[in-house]
């Protein structure tokens, strides 16, 4: 390492002055040390969470791997998004209805204390519900490791120039060495296309290559041969004594040269020229509600490894790269400042948390969260959910499941904005999935109509609260989740999406349109008990976390039905739903602002428990909503900024998710030095593959830093009247005096590449793919206002 530092610091003025183009093939994270193997036999302590994460991570959406690329024992532990262990359950919970009057009662009347008393004993689910993120032996379940592929070579001798690196471009892990005069070559990926995982292993000496390879997880697993195929097979716990999922891993060896023998337990390869190593799995799972069962996983798996086979292996990486080479390449972003790839990665992050951050690691950062959707969530798939599609735990942290009150939306920010709108597909399948075991909870909660959910969810349709009201006591969930949906039409401008989507957006409108209360005096519309994720108030000495009309709830609500009317008028429908919401609308209780200029929390002015809170629930409306904006609500963006201000002054931004969400409200707010800050308090944190750190790995603040990134250079938030307001470097750091994007994605289908030199803009292209009309701004002043023909780009004056 020290080494490392010593060549960088010597180095400085030349990648100062060299030519900071970002090449295709750049974009790498690159270690030149070997994954330690000591730890390889115990596969879930702490000591092997540091070798987890320092693992570079691979995957399709379905299959996930992660790759330590070890000499001697190569280790690549496996992921299938679907091995989950639960089962579906009944948590709704009568009582919560019998007490919703009485609820509503307390609160309109400032009985805090009283409140939260009754909330506990009846506004929880039934059952054990998450079981506070132990879910794994229980019905919530929890997403769990499919297990380990293990690369015995036995070769105990020295080695030599040993690299490792992952190149985000091509979405493959390459691994190098020199052993007894022998250079061995590894290269790893998981194709879309063709649904395997595939490792080649290579030598420049013929007959070089002898191993044996394993399959294994910590439990419930068996192996067996068959086909000429290492077999791995077992059910999971469904969490109320008996067997839930099946699944199935398969590993096939086509070797050039030598044998392959196959037992019940190993795969047996002698004195080949080259072997390449294919995987399928696959569980018995459907994304369908009530059963949630039924795909022929055996069936799917055996036929996807067998056709893989017939393929050759430039074949497969062909399809393989055409395939994500051209999602990952429609967006970029560079900077003149950057070392480009002259320093390993690890040498960047201990860079960074000496507080010395190279240009280079906001690149990194932006193409990573790009990377990881690409790779954890891709059509036909499920979400990505709290760690993408990778865990190496059976019982994953917070069960490794969909939490709705920030980190699900998050996992989203960037996929419209960096060009990879087709991420953003698995996320809607979902939301119709689980608007059906909505349904029931709206009923059996509330007694109302349409469909809810709460903060946490699972593969199952789990939509009830959770078991704790601080965090569990959540009836607004569908309308976060919801908001997507606009945002997806908003940028592609995709009207049959909209009308597939309509009735699902529809249901959520319903059941809070239901849910508000009307103000006696007043007549205005409050939402109905709710907290501010998951923060606390203090009145007379006693914590509670519920009153009407949170700030954050008016917020999402405002969002959805404003999102509901503009679906309404695209698609031309008129009903009685329609006339309701838009009369609620104009009569929704505004976000109050407080005697110290703030933008409140509740509705009252209480003081919060934790001034320094994690959550920036109450700022939903400017970032990611658009309820606020520099535009059109001038004294909310101020109120906006002292609320921040007085968040981070007291410790707010250190949780990987919140720091990145600060970056996007900064950005927001156009204060680009207070955007960077924030965006360095996760990056100088993060994990040595560059995950983030949440308080274990959360993946959302990977994701919510490239959006916070995208937020920085590009911002199209603003309607004005019918144009479209396309901000160019609306917050851009001077840190980032000199850089370019290319390909980033505005509101109205438009697309944007854009050049500055010195901290101004020297280039701007814009092609309108709907043919829309647009303000173009840059510092303040209109570069171009009208109309764009379709399909045509047009270069801006600047
Ligand atoms: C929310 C957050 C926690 C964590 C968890 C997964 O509940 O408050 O910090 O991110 O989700």
């Amino acid at each position: 390492m020290l080494l490392r530092l010593l060549l960088f610091v010597a180095s400085l003025s030349l990648v100062a002055c060299s030519d900071s183009k970002l090449k295709d093939e750049d974009v790498l994270l690159v270690y030149d040390s070997s994954a330690l193997s000591d730890v390889a036999d115990k596969p879930l302590d702490w000591k092997d969470d540091v070798q987890w994460v320092s693992a570079l991570p691979l995957g399709n959406g379905s299959l996930g791997a992660m790759v330590y690329g070890d000499v001697v024992l190569d280790r690549i532990q496996l992921n299938e998004e679907s091995m989950w262990s639960g089962s579906p359950q009944d948590s709704d919970n009568p009582e919560a209805l019998k007490a919703k009057d009485a609820l509503e009662g307390l609160l309109a009347d400032g009985k805090y204390a009283e409140a939260q008393e009754l909330a506990a004993c009846t506004q929880v689910c039934k059952g054990v519900g998450t079981n506070r993120a132990k879910g794994y032996e229980k019905p919530y379940g929890s997403f769990q490791t499919l297990g380990d592929l293990w690369i015995d070579l036995k070769s105990g001798s020295d080695y030599t120039n040993y690299r490792r690196s992952l190149n985000l471009n091509r979405a493959e892990v390459n691994v190098s060495y020199m052993q007894d005069g022998v250079t061995y070559k590894r290269e790893y990926f998981v194709s879309y296309p063709d649904q395997v995982m595939v490792v080649r292993l290579s030598a420049d000496k013929a007959k070089s290559l002898s191993f044996t390879a394993k399959l294994n997880r910590p439990e419930r697993y068996a192996t067996h041969t068959g086909s000429n195929q290492l077999i791995m097979t077992g059910t999971l716990n469904d969490g109320k004594g008996g067997n839930g999922l099946h699944y199935v891993a398969r590993l096939k060896a086509v070797p050039t040269g030598g044998e392959v023998v196959y037992t019940d337990s190993t795969l047996i390869v002698n004195g080949a020229d080259e072997v390449m190593l294919l995987l399928a799995a696959s569980t018995d799972y459907k994304l369908e509600y009530p059963y949630y069962t039924g795909r022929d996983y055996q069936q799917l798996t055996q036929q996807r490894i067998e056709q893989a086979a017939e393929k050759s292996y430039q074949e497969l990486k062909r399809r393989h790269l055409d395939d994500f080479m051209s999602l990952f390449g429609r967006s970029n972003f560079s900077l003149k400042n950057s070392s480009g790839n002259r320093y390993f990665t690890d040498s960047l992050l201990y860079m960074a948390k000496n507080d010395s951050i190279d240009a280079r690691l906001y690149e990194l950062s932006f193409s990573y969260g790009k990377y990881l959707l690409l790779t954890s969530s891709r059509p036909g798939s499920l979400p990505a959910n709290l760690q993408g599609v990778w865990t190496n735990k059976v019982n994953s942290p917070w069960n490794g499941d969909y939490h709705i009150n920030i980190n699900l939306p998050m996992n989203y920010w960037p996929a419209e904005v960096m060009n990879i709108a087709e991420t953003h597909q698995p996320l809607f399948d979902f939301i119709k999935s689980v608007a059906q075991p909505g349904k029931r909870t709206a009923q059996v909660h509330y007694g109302l109509h349409g469909w809810t959910l709460h903060p946490c969810t699972n593969i199952w349709g789990f939509t009830s609260p959770g078991e704790g009201i601080s965090w569990g006591y959540y009836p607004i969930g569908a309308a976060w989740m919801c908001l997507d949906i606009l945002e997806h039409y908003r940028f592609t401008g995709d009207k049959q999406f909209l009308q597939d989507m309509y009735i699902t957006l529809e249901g959520a409108v319903r059941f809070l349109s239901e849910w508000l209360v009307k103000d006696a005096k007043t007549g205005q519309y409050l939402a109905g008990p709710s907290s501010s994720p998951e923060n606390a108030f203090v009145v007379g000495g006693v914590r509670s976390n519920l009153t009407l009309a949170t700030s954050h709830a008016q917020q999402l609500i405002w969002q959805l039905f404003t999102d509901f009317m503009e679906a309404s008028k695209v698609l031309n429908i008129s009903s009685e739903v329609v006339s309701e919401v838009s009369h609620k609308l104009k009569h929704l209780t505004p976000t109050p602002i407080g005697k110290d200029g703030r933008l409140m929390e509740w509705n009252v002015e209480l003081e919060e428990s934790d001034k320094g809170h994690r959550h920036l629930s109450h700022l939903v409306g400017l970032y990611p909503g658009h309820q606020f904006n520099t535009i059109h609500t001038p004294e909310y963006v101020e109120a906006a900024k002292k609320s921040i201000d007085c968040r981070v002054e007291h410790g707010c931004g250190y949780v990987g998710w919140s720091g990145a969400w600060l970056a996007g409200l900064n950005a927001r707010l156009k204060r680009p030095e207070q955007a960077v800050y924030s965006l360095n308090m996760v990056i100088k944190r993060m994990l040595p593959n560059l995950f983030n750190l949440g308080a274990p790995f959360q993946i959302e603040g990977n994701f919510g830093v490239s959006a916070g990134i995208a937020e920085m250079l590009l911002q199209s938030h603003i309607q004005k009247e019918e144009y479209r307001v396309i901000d160019i470097l609306p917050a851009l750091p001077k840190e980032w005096n000199t850089g370019h994007f290319k390909g980033l994605r505005a509101r109205g289908n438009f697309e944007v590449d854009a050049s500055w030199k010195k901290g101004d803009l020297k280039a701007l292209k814009v092609t309108s793919l709907s043919g829309n009309k647009c303000m173009i701004m840059y510092k303040n002043n209109i570069l171009f206002k009208g109309e764009l023909l379709q399909n045509k780009s047009y270069k801006i004056d600047v």
